[in-house]
């Protein structure tokens, strides 16, 4: 970001979560709101002090001292003529009030979005793998419970509570514009929660450095109106539908072992839930588009495309790849 674009980023709102997705110097919800006000409210002080000092000591060079009168003898006074520790006195004075006012600031804004005003009906358990992110809508009943990858939906203007595990090393849970990050440790349960005012796409992203593919590690945040948000959710409870679709057993015989598509004999566990990969805008945590061109390309060879990442080339004849993208098309 040019420097020039952090006025935008105040003028215009709209600019800010397109051009800068991982901005925080914007945020569009009350788990981040207080925080980027102290943010803005600390930096214009540091300026202020920074220019009052300078002033200071501007004005402290240019004075002119009145000259020193030599006694009968022609010697020079050797004490200095008293008066200025007043102005100690005055500069530690209100240094003091302005530090503890800080402090008593950023106290009220770390409680402030500790935890939601309101209560939070949605739960979602975010687990951090070495490089994506699973998702699990936790319900009241097992029935309403469903597993999703790199991409949750949040209704606009109402809290969610994200319960933050990881299956492997330390990750961090991030989305800049709705708040701050919050660590996900391997044997440890973390909470945090988000809140959207506005609907639309956030980007979000690992905080803590995790291995090779740490940078291709992001996620996504879709608020959406609470019909919108109940429209994607009864689609996500949905099981997939048994295929028969030439693409259907390749993917049987050679990924079910890794993943899930609820409804067929697919129950692996290593990668991303796929049963409605088609409703995730992209795929292998934000690294391509979800089209057939992405889908294909990963599929042929996920080690050139995120070295490292923990799917294999599979090593599919051209004729059972185009198959087998052509039936993860249908798990809409
Ligand atoms: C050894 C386990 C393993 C096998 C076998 C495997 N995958 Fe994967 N797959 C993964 C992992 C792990 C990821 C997540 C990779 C990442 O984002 O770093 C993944 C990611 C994906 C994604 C992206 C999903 C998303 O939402 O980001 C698709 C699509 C996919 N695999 C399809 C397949 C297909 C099709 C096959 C069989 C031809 C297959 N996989 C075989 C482990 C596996
Ligand atoms: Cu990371």
């Amino acid at each position: 970001m040019r420097p020039w674009h952090a006025a935008w980023l105040v003028l215009w709102p709209g600019w800010a979560r397109a051009a800068t997705p991982m901005s925080y110097l914007q945020t569009f919800g009350p788990a981040g709101d207080p925080v980027t006000r102290l943010n803005w409210g600390l930096m214009l002080i540091s300026i202020a002090v920074c220019v009052i000092i300078a002033a200071l000591v501007l004005m402290g060079i240019l004075r002119r001292r009145p000259p020193l009168v030599a006694d009968a003898e022609g010697r020079l006074p050797v004490e200095k003529p008293a008066g200025g520790i007043r102005w100690i006195y005055i500069g530690v004075g209100i240094s003091t009030v302005v530090l503890l006012a800080c402090a008593v600031w950023t106290a009220f804004t770390l409680s402030a979005v500790a935890s939601p005003a309101n209560k939070t009906p949605i739960e979602v358990e975010i687990d951090g793998h070495q490089w994506w992110w699973g998702a699990t809508y936790t319900g009241a009943v097992p029935s309403e419970e469903f597993v999703t990858a790199n991409e949750v939906h949040i209704p606009v203007g109402q809290p969610v509570r994200f319960k933050l595990v990881s299956t492997d090393v330390i990750h961090s849970f991030w989305v800049p514009q709705l708040g701050g990050k919050t660590d996900v440790i391997p044997g440890q349960t973390n909470y945090t929660w988000l809140q959207a005012d506005r609907p639309g796409v956030y980007r979000g992203q690992c905080g803590e450095y995790c291995g090779a593919q740490h940078a291709h590690m992001a996620l996504y945040v879709v608020a959406e109106p609470q019909e919108q948000f109940t429209t994607w959710k009864t689609a996500q409870l949905a099981a997939a539908n048994e295929s028969t679709a030439p693409g259907a057993a390749v993917f049987q015989a050679r990924c079910s072992v890794c993943h899930t598509v609820r409804g067929t004999q697919a129950h692996g566990a290593l990668g991303p839930d796929l049963t409605h990969l088609m409703s995730r805008s992209t795929i292998a945590a934000g690294l391509l588009p979800n089209n057939a061109g992405g889908l294909s390309g990963w599929i042929l060879n996920p080690q050139a495309l995120k070295p490292g990442t923990r799917m294999p080339p599979v090593g599919l004849q051209p004729e059972e790849l185009h198959d087998v993208v052509a039936y993860l098309q249908t798990l809409k």
